[in-house]
């Protein structure tokens, strides 16, 4: 009996074939060329949609279609926080500085410093455009992670698409930077130390998320298939995969004495897990150390992996053999007894089209977040939680972020923010009764 039997059949008589939509670099790509045409294109995608579809409930596993999201009471309000129309690039990832102040990354390659009331510094705390190869889809700057350590070695770390000016290689390249000697709120572009780079040969699903393991401390990076699916299954090659290294021991980096493959002669020793197309947000849970990799799909299903803090690595997510719980492409497959399900996937009705994951919530302002897993989609701005209850996977809508949402964020205290494609903005998302009465900028 195969690990994916116990798919819940009903999630895919919802997937339709929108499917113009449904890939966060078809959507950029058309955004960018057709903006105006395309929203209203993608509008009436989501109205003619709604009819056909069931009305759910937000408790169980599936997504409320629209038609009934309208009819539930948002939990937050989106309040713009930042940089409405200084910048159309779009943002791909939001942390916290500091207790005061956030670090917004941007694709285009520049890392800026936001204030508590907002504003964004006027010097960039790195700016790498020089190097960073931005192409208005998927390509450019993703994300960033400081050393756990950063405070006493100011050492952050960045994933970047690079395009070699004399042979036009395509790379994905992950470097160290050092904070500025001189500026602590500025790291030094001239500080760089690859440590490493991968062949790319298209634009695509190129991911770049980083995470430390709050457990191991060693640094986790997902690598996208470059849109070359097969890769994702095969050990020779580090596209497709998570990958756990030691950045402490040695520089640049060393191989993790416990990794999974270090015995395999046919899998590479930084190859921590296999099977994955295009993760948008790596994320541990700082508290336990479960991990959640949001993978986007391609034409039907968009998908939740989880890997809990204690498991010792090797696991195979199983694309592309299987596409959420359906299969794919079974061609040089493992067995489905060595493939690891998704807990949760969702389809692309009501035009959704791309997961953006986010982060385990810890703050204060919405109790009934505290402990789960924040995730959004990427067309519709549909934020949902998913927590595990009583052994259940318990999805639910939350409220909608009114933009195309790029990543999630949160500051030093774990609120939350979401970060919009093109339009420059972040918002910050606060309870509905407070948002009318507490402005960012009064907090
Ligand atoms: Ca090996
Ligand atoms: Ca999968």
């Amino acid at each position: 009996m195969s690990r994916f039997d116990f798919v819940r059949a009903d999630l895919y008589n919802q997937v339709d074939s929108r499917s113009d939509y449904n890939k966060v670099g078809d959507m950029k790509l058309l955004l960018r060329s057709h903006s105006f045409v395309a929203l209203c294109v993608f509008a009436l995608a989501i109205t003619a949609g709604v009819s056909a579809i069931e009305s759910l409930d937000s408790t169980t596993t599936q997504f409320l279609p629209l038609v009934a999201v309208a009819t539930r009471r948002a939990e937050f309000e989106s309040v713009v926080f930042t940089g409405v129309g200084e910048d159309e690039h779009a943002f791909t990832d939001i942390q916290p500085l500091d207790e005061t102040r956030l670090i917004l990354v941007r694709q285009s390659g520049i890392i800026q410093i936001a204030a508590a009331d907002g504003t964004i510094a006027a010097t960039p705390f790195l700016d790498i455009t020089d190097r960073v190869a931005y192409d208005s889809a998927e390509r450019g700057l993703y994300e960033l992670a400081f050393h756990p350590n950063y405070a006493q070695n100011g050492f952050l770390y960045v994933a970047y698409a690079h395009t070699n000016a004399v042979t036009s290689q395509k790379t994905m390249r992950i470097s160290r930077f050092t904070r500025s000697a001189s500026n602590p709120d500025t790291g030094d572009a001239a500080s760089e130390m690859i440590l490493l780079t991968i062949p790319q040969r298209n634009n695509r699903h190129q991911s770049g998320s980083l995470a430390f393991g709050p457990l191991d401390g060693y640094l986790y990076i997902s690598v996208g298939d470059d849109n070359q699916p097969e890769t994702a299954q095969q050990g020779s090659v580090l596209t497709g995969k998570l990958l756990r290294i030691d950045v402490d021991s040695a520089e640049p980096y060393t191989i993790p004495p416990d990794n999974p493959f270090v015995d395999d002669p046919d899998v590479l020793d930084e190859i921590w897990a296999l099977g994955v197309r295009n993760p948008w947000g790596i994320d541990f849970n700082p508290a336990n150390g479960d991990l959640y990799i949001a993978d986007v799909g391609d034409l039907t299903s968009e998908e939740l992996n989880f890997q809990p803090g204690t498991a010792a690595g090797g696991a195979n997510y199983g694309w592309p053999c299987y596409e959420g719980y359906e299969p794919h492409d079974a061609t040089a497959c493992a067995p489905d007894a060595e493939l690891t399900a998704p807990i949760y996937a969702y389809g692309h009705a009501d035009g959704r089209c791309a997961i953006t994951g986010g982060y385990v919530y810890h703050g204060q302002s919405f109790p009934a977040w505290f402990g789960a897993y924040l995730f959004a989609d990427f067309c519709t701005g549909d934020l949902f939680t998913v927590q595990r209850s009583g052994g259940q996977w318990q999805v639910r809508w939350r409220g909608t972020i009114p933009w195309l949402t790029t990543t999630l964020g949160y500051d030093y205290v774990g609120e939350p923010y979401a970060g919009a494609f093109v339009n420059g903005v972040v918002y910050k998302l606060l309870p509905t009764s407070a948002a009318t009465a507490q402005s960012p900028s009064t907090k």
